[in-house]
């Protein structure tokens, strides 16, 4: 397997970070999980343009330029011999010492990986997930924006172990005023008397890139979708559920704390956007 690192492609046995990098000693950096679908990168440009405003929102600037950096993505795509595929666009503060100062590291190390997916079995898309509340809260956007794709997961991490605890896949996750902000690695959206609703970013979402196609797609399909506070309640007295993530696409949920969602199985308004987005991500976006 090749890896992007700093410039060059290097052989997977090759790609090393320095113990000094400030991403491994403080998780400070911003990254971007991207898709590659049918040979054609989903929605690049989006996902480039969040990774400019994550690095802009630590102060970190980037010395490339999102046309460098989007050749690179398809440059190590293209070297791998891929069709489909997980990439994964990591910058990180760089070198430096075992201080903390950001100002310190010289510049910043990119890398990026691109490999194949690991996929929720395809049986959930058929039957649905069954979720659970975690205890863990999402960070509050005060001490550090959720909007920020940043190295900083243990929040996520810390839910995600919960998750395992209790025997499921994936949880919601609520913001510190108890409202629902989104799951591990997914933003969550409900159905209710045919409108579509999602937590707004301010709730502790990450925007997701999914999301924003799903937004797209409903305005296309003429289904009312707004961003709107949400409780646990709302969820489980929804006709529907589902999530989105760059690496669960969009995938049901029939049942939230044990409490079954609408008739239990997947449903229609789910049934036409995930139909929607299989042919969204084979066209929209960057061909390598
Ligand atoms: N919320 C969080 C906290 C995420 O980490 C999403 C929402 C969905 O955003 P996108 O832009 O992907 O629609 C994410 C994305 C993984 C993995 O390896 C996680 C994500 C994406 C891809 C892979 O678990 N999280």
């Amino acid at each position: 397997m090749k890896i992007y690192l700093d410039g060059a492609l290097v052989d997977s046995a090759e790609a090393k970070i320095s113990v000094f990098d400030h991403g491994l000693l403080y998780g400070d950096g911003v990254f971007e999980g991207i898709r590659l679908y049918g040979g054609n990168v989903f929605r690049l440009e989006q996902h480039l343009e969040r990774l400019e405003y994550s690095a802009k929102a630590i102060l970190l600037t980037m010395p490339w330029s999102r046309k460098e950096l989007a050749d690179a993505v398809c440059e190590t795509c293209r070297a791998n011999q891929l069709k489909d595929a997980y990439i994964r666009l990591v910058v990180t503060r760089g070198v430096g010492d075992l201080g903390l100062s950001p100002w310190l590291c010289k510049k910043p190390s990119v890398f990026i990986i691109a490999d194949k997916i690991a996929l929720y079995p395809a049986k959930y898309y058929v039957e649905g997930l069954e979720i659970v509340t975690v205890p863990t809260r999402r960070v509050n956007p005060a001490a550090l924006s959720p909007a920020i794709k940043s190295l900083n997961y243990l929040n996520n991490i810390l839910a995600k172990i919960e998750v395992k605890q209790f025997g499921a896949l994936e949880a919601i996750m609520l913001n510190d005023q108890g409202f629902v902000a989104e799951c591990t690695g997914d933003n969550i959206f409900v159905i209710h008397k045919g409108k579509i609703f999602t937590p707004a970013a301010q709730q502790g979402a990450l925007k997701g890139i999914t999301r924003d196609a799903v937004f797209d797609l409903a305005n296309e399909l003429n289904i009312p979708i707004e961003e709107h506070d949400l409780t646990r309640y709302d969820v489980w007295n929804a006709d529907e559920v589902f999530l989105t993530g760059t690496g669960a696409e969009v995938i049901p949920v029939v049942k939230l704390d044990g409490r079954q969602i609408g008739d239990g199985k997947p449903g229609p308004i789910f049934s036409r956007v995930l139909e929607a987005f299989r042919r969204l991500v084979l066209v929209d976006g960057t061909k390598i």
